[in-house]
């Protein structure tokens, strides 16, 4: 695939093209991600992103975001590692050419992001990352950040999106997605309860997108190093940054297997999970947050499964596909997760009571 980028990148940046090759970075869904690998050290120096504005309609908003947190942080604990993209020749972290939203990240060197993990320490790790983010931007007032997708997190209006896509969409994706829509269905009391609950729920700085590969740890000892991808960071509720770990740190296979029986859940890499988040969240969680543990995990893989859903009957605009029932695939997947959860809640709902106590 050809690799293309304006050219004013390099001197905006102060960077010699002479000095790099380029190469395309696979992972992630949304933004369009390219590696700049050091030709003299021969690894990745630099990670360049073009922001993807049919989902980030307003790219600023999350430039303004990480700046709050960005100086907040460098204020109170200036050791902490935060990856903010790097200030162009005009000192902004965000370069616009020709309409387009451009950011150059620095690369952590001697670190590794996962797609799944295969030991218990590394979810323990990476959770503690993403509770460590949270716990140190408790006292920066979250009223500061505005949402960078409006209703992003909203299981409400990922519902009625659902519901929308479901009554205009063509009977023969009606047929074949019939398994999944019944299950949308019967996991609705997910919503019922998300209803009640966000009444007391305090807003929060939450990462909204800590699925493992967005947290990065050292790539011989597996301890978490930092979290990446700070393009949803804004107010929110705990259950979804503590809920899209369980969806993805839980399970040997990711969101892609299109063999269901390998979805798994591992109660080690469970525990593991809310170890490493309580490690940091304890102090900061309330006594009815507490309680809400095993619902984030409910309340993010049926929401996912919902959106892979409604993207399917849709026909596929917002999440990229590889063959043609991929996003259907991935929402029978989600939903299998989500079926397990529900089948071993007493034994997940003991684990958390041992790991609070
Ligand atoms: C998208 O940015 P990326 O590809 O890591 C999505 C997340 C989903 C995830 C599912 C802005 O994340 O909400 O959980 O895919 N991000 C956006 O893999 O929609
Ligand atoms: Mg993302």
């Amino acid at each position: 695939m050809e690799i293309n980028f304006p050219g004013q990148i390099w001197s905006l940046y102060n960077l010699n093209p002479a000095d790099f090759k380029l190469e395309i970075a696979s992972s992630g869904h949304i933004n369009q991600t390219i590696l700049l690998l050091s030709k003299e050290q021969d690894h990745v120096s630099f990670v360049l992103q073009r922001i993807n504005q049919t989902v980030f309609t307003h790219p600023e908003v999350i430039s303004k975001n990480v700046k709050l947190a960005q100086k907040f942080l460098q204020e109170q604990d200036p050791e902490y590692l935060f990856i903010a993209p790097l200030l162009n020749r005009d000192g902004e972290n965000l370069s616009i050419i020709a309409g387009e939203y451009w950011r150059l990240l620095p690369f952590v060197p001697k670190t590794k992001a996962f797609d799944v993990l295969t030991e218990p320490d590394q979810a323990y790790e990476a959770a503690k990352q993403f509770g460590k983010m949270s716990r140190l931007l408790k006292d920066l007032d979250s009223s500061l950040l505005e949402p960078s997708i409006a209703g992003f997190h909203d299981l409400e209006w990922r519902k009625q999106q659902f519901d929308q896509a479901l009554n205009q969409t063509s009977p023969a994706l009606q047929t074949s997605a019939a398994t999944a829509i019944a299950m949308a269905h019967e996991f609705a009391v997910i919503l019922e309860e998300f209803n009640v609950i966000k009444a007391v729920l305090p807003l929060r700085i939450m990462h909204h997108d800590t699925k493992i590969s967005n947290v990065l740890l050292d790539e011989e000892s597996f301890k978490g190093v930092c979290v990446i991808d700070l393009d949803t960071l804004m107010p929110g509720y705990f259950i979804s940054d503590l809920g899209d770990m369980m969806r993805t740190y839980l399970c040997a296979v990711d969101e892609n297997e299109t063999d269901l029986s390998k979805i798994r859940i591992r109660e080690d890499f469970f525990d593991a999970t809310v170890k490493g988040y309580l490690s940091e969240m304890a102090s900061v969680l309330n006594p009815q947050e507490k309680e809400l543990i095993l619902f984030s995990g409910k309340y993010i893989i049926y929401m996912q499964a919902l959106r892979f859903l409604t993207d399917y009957l849709q026909g596929n605009t917002y999440y990229p596909i590889q063959y043609p029932n991929q996003n259907l695939v991935r929402a029978l997947n989600q939903f299998q997760l989500l079926n397990l959860l529900f089948q071993n809640e007493r034994k997940l709902e003991e684990l958390i009571q041992e790991c609070l106590n």
